[in-house]
């Protein structure tokens, strides 16, 4: 455990400097939530120790330091914030506790309304007699900068309002924003600049809105939804839902995914819907906010010091959060790879405990100049594997030293190699188990031979106990010793030996890509089986002619390459022996070969003589799996998009291909589009 007087005191060090950075400079040097944890971490140190709490600590000022440049002004009306709700739970507390408020206990019928939380800078908007008189930024709720000028270059903001006979007085609060597109598009010219880019778009709204310069302002195209309306009150709308209505009507932009629900399970649809959904909207939202509709009962709930108790702000689970490195572990792949893992303390992400992140590589550690000891910044987004984005190198420990890579591996101790200019460390020990498992687990996966009942767990056991030492092992077991084994029934045994008698009888291309050759993935797998019948023919032709192979399309020296290494060595070929022996054909049956004649000629059809080009991240096929497979069909992949393109194929991410494919007609294809074309 390190000193806890020399955590605080880097703790305040770093919260204060990212403090400046955010509020002063506007180039932030920490996440949102990893500064939320690390200032949680500071508030619990100094409660247990309060010697600790200095007065230079961040948790001893309130509010932001007042930047400079603009006239403060005070609010008519306080901006408060929300308080915010992080889980089911919470949001379940909140209404509890508001109905506690309005006497209604057990009310189920309280109409509410759910609205997207944007995620960029609260601006207060007055209005007199129908004119915009003054704009200003939230500063510490009480007193804001006046920005007037510069809000009115953002042209979804109404100069005046479009209603007859406006109030005296109109008070319009709502957030600006930069939309993802605007953004991406200011970072780029910032780039060519040479200037420093600003880390997300709600920093670049906040570093836009202070600028002194409207003409600048102008340029960066902010953009607004109105959220709150504050009118004398003969001219208050009776309800949030209607206020809204208002704001619209008077020439604001409302955010149109909005809802007015019945009840809390109806707001519960509405979150759900968007924790997903707003990955597919043109701008960030952090949450979403619920708010009691009627304004009446708003009156009656009132506010807490800071916040209404008529709203709150459900956020999505955070995705970035910093934790302590406990130890580096290492993973052995099916191809002896040895991946560095990152064992940290467990913090929640995206609504799952993580504890662990791959590495990558030993350059990878190097690069992020990794000791152990260290404050990470970890992150875990959806489904995507988590990983260790960056280290605090201000809050290492004094003792900490630097991760070292396993010279041995850590299944079976043998020396590692990293062989020319590979980013990977291999084990290269044919018996490994790690590797043997690897081996088995791909082997029977859903590509391969895919074999039910066969999880990695029991593969662990058959291996450990020296039941399964090979891939035609697997084919020597039977029902009764399986059953003997750790959570397996008569039943379960059964079947499982009926699944692998079964796999025999899969097509020749999917026993090929199960053998787990480097570099033959399904897509090659499959245009080898089909120009090559049988594992005997493709040998032949590897061990003897290998540029025959490399020259079919999409295939090229790598893989030829490969092909001949793995069947020069005797363990294989001992392999290949093996898995004949005990019932697989490693050929194509004659309704396969058939088949693959009839899709040859199909597919030659399809794309011959056809020009596309690759952009994104596609679904399921590897950059080198589309060209392969666009090439076995006739195609020819090239680098950029131009008139004589025939299709552009975009994935994920696809950018200015896509922008340049659309402008010039460019057919553009999705992954399923592909494939569908080249379906026999
Ligand atoms: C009261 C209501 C603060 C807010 C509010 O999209 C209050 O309503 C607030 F004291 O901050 N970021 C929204 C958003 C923010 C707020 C809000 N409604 N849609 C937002």
């Amino acid at each position: 455990m390190p000193d806890q007087s020399e955590r605080a005191a880097e703790l305040r060090g770093l919260l204060n400097r990212a403090a400046h950075a955010y509020y002063v400079l506007d180039q932030p040097i920490l996440e949102d939530p990893v500064y939320d944890r690390l200032y949680q971490e500071l508030v619990q140190l100094e409660s247990a120790e309060p010697r600790l709490r200095s007065s230079d600590s961040p948790t001893q000022r309130v509010g932001g330091a007042p930047a400079e440049g603009f006239t403060s002004v005070d609010h008519r009306i306080g901006l408060l914030s929300l308080d915010n709700a992080f889980t089911r739970g919470d949001l379940l507390a909140w209404h509890e506790r508001l109905l506690k408020v309005l006497d209604r206990p057990g009310d189920t019928q309280l109409p509410l309304v759910g609205e997207l939380k944007i995620d960029g800078n609260a601006l207060a908007l007055s209005y007199r007699n129908g004119v915009l008189e003054r704009a200003a930024t939230r500063g510490d709720g009480t007193r804001g900068e006046e920005i007037t000028a510069n809000v009115r270059t953002i042209s979804s903001i109404p100069l005046r309002l479009q209603i007859d006979n406006p109030p005296e007085w109109v008070e319009v609060r709502g957030e600006a924003f930069i939309p993802d597109a605007t953004f991406a598009v200011i970072n780029a010219e910032r780039e060519q600049r040479g200037e420093a880019l600003f880390a997300n778009p709600r920093n670049a709204c906040a570093g836009t809105l202070r600028q002194l310069d409207p003409k600048v302002v102008a340029a960066r195209r902010l953009d607004f939804f109105a959220y709150t309306l504050h009118l004398p009150v003969d001219a208050q709308p009776p309800s949030q839902w209607a206020a809204l209505e208002w704001l619209n009507t008077a020439g604001f932009r409302v955010n149109p995914n909005r809802e007015l629900c019945a009840d809390l399970a109806a707001i519960q649809s509405f979150c759900d819907h968007w924790e997903q959904g707003r990955h597919d909207l043109p701008y960030a939202t952090d949450g979403v906010v619920v708010k009691l509709n009627d304004l009446l009962l708003q009156d009656e709930a009132g506010f807490t010091q800071k916040a209404p108790r008529w709203a709150i702000a459900l956020k999505y689970p955070a995705e970035e959060a910093p934790t302590r490195l406990l130890r580096v572990g290492a993973q052995v792949g099916r191809t002896g790879a040895v991946t560095p893992v990152a064992e940290f303390e467990a913090v929640a992400l995206a609504g799952t405990s993580v504890s662990r992140a791959t590495l990558h590589n030993a350059d990878r550690i190097a690069e992020l100049d990794l000791h152990l000891g260290d404050t990470i910044v970890v992150r875990k987004a959806g489904e995507i594997i988590p990983e260790v984005v960056r280290v605090l190198p201000e809050l290492r420990p004094s003792d900490a030293t630097p991760v070292q890579l396993p010279q041995h591996c850590p299944e079976c101790g043998s020396s590692l190699v990293r062989e020319g200019d590979e980013a990977a460390t291999r084990c290269v020990n044919s018996s490994c188990p790690a590797i043997l498992r690897g081996g088995l687990r791909h082997w029977v996966s859903k590509g391969a031979l895919d074999v039910d009942g066969l999880g990695s767990k029991l593969i662990e056991q058959l291996v450990d106990r020296g039941l399964v030492g090979s891939l035609a092992d697997l084919y020597r077991l039977d029902a009764a010793l399986l059953a003997s084994l750790d959570r397996m029934g008569d039943k379960s045994a059964t079947n499982l030996v009926e699944a692998l008698e079964a796999s025999k009888k899969q097509p020749w291309h999917r026993q090929l890509y199960g053998l787990g050759i480097r570099h033959i993935g399904e897509v090659i797998a499959k245009a080898l089986a089909a120009e090559f019948f049988s594992i005997d023919s493709l040998a032949a032709a590897a061990l003897e002619a290998p540029e025959q192979i490399a020259e079919l399309h999409g295939i090229g020296p790598e893989i030829s390459a490969s092909l001949g290494q793995w069947l020069h060595n005797p363990a294989n070929n001992q392999l290949l022996q093996d898995l004949r022996g005990v019932g697989l054909s490693l050929e194509a049956s004659a309704a396969e070969q058939e088949a693959a004649s009839q899709a040859g000629a199909n597919a030659n059809g399809m794309l011959q003589g056809k020009t596309l080009v690759l952009t994104g991240t596609l679904p399921n096929l590897s950059r080198s799996d589309a060209k392969a497979l666009i090439e076995a069909a006739g195609g020819k992949v090239i680098g950029s998009v131009s008139k004589k393109t025939d299709y552009l194929v975009a994935g994920e991410a696809a950018g200015s291909k896509l922008t340049k494919a659309e402008s010039l007609g460019v057919t553009v294809l999705s992954e399923v589009d592909l494939t569908a074309m080249l379906e026999p």
